[in-house]
């Protein structure tokens, strides 16, 4: 068994639904069991910094798949519920990333792991921490980090109505 983590955001529409539509959509596939989710934590933007605050969480996933088959899943979810996008450019309705893929070290044209970005952001650290305190980094900054809700296992974040 793989063990990956991948990070999600949103920052439009109902972006607590879109969060939970991802790991629903994570969670009925057959290759794919979702074993941990961190808190959701709502964090001002990075980056491009005109935009809607995001709400941000790590899941642990086990999967059978590839890390270049679970980019796949990913990109299908990201399709499927960024129907809703209104404006071209714009901020995206969900974001998956996977942020690391066992201890595996990769650099393909489609898939860098670990995420190249992740140990600068505190809205991908914060959260990691949260669910793995095995990952033995730098303390991150929290500011413009909060938790924003907590849920008490999988089941009871994708099954709330
Ligand atoms: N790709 C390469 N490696 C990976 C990987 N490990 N996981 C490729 C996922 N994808 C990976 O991604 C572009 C390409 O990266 C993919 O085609 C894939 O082959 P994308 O998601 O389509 O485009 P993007 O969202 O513009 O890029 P990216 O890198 O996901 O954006 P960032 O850098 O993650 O920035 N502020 C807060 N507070 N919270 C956020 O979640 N997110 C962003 C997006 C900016 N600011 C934010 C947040
Ligand atoms: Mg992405």
């Amino acid at each position: 068994m793989n063990r990956s983590f991948i990070s999600l955001g949103s920052n439009m529409g109902d972006r607590l639904e879109m969060l939970k539509q991802a790991v629903r959509l994570l969670t009925e596939h057959s290759s794919i069991e979702v074993s941990k989710v961190s808190s959701i934590y709502e964090t001002a933007p990075v980056g491009f910094t005109e935009q809607e605050a995001f709400l941000n969480m790590v899941i642990l996933v086990h999967t059978d798949l590839s890390a270049p088959a679970l980019l796949d899943v990913c990109q299908e979810i990201e399709r499927k519920l960024d129907r809703k996008r209104e404006i071209r450019w714009g901020p995206r309705t969900i974001d998956l990333d996977i942020l690391l893929f066992n201890q595996d070290r990769m650099d393909s044209e489609r898939l860098t792991i670990p995420h190249p970005r992740m140990h600068e952001r505190a809205f991908v650290l914060v959260p990691l921490l949260e669910i793995d305190g095995a990952q033995d980094f730098i303390e991150p900054q929290r500011e413009g980090i909060e938790i924003w809700r907590t849920y008490n296992s999988v089941d009871s974040f994708v099954s709330e109505e």
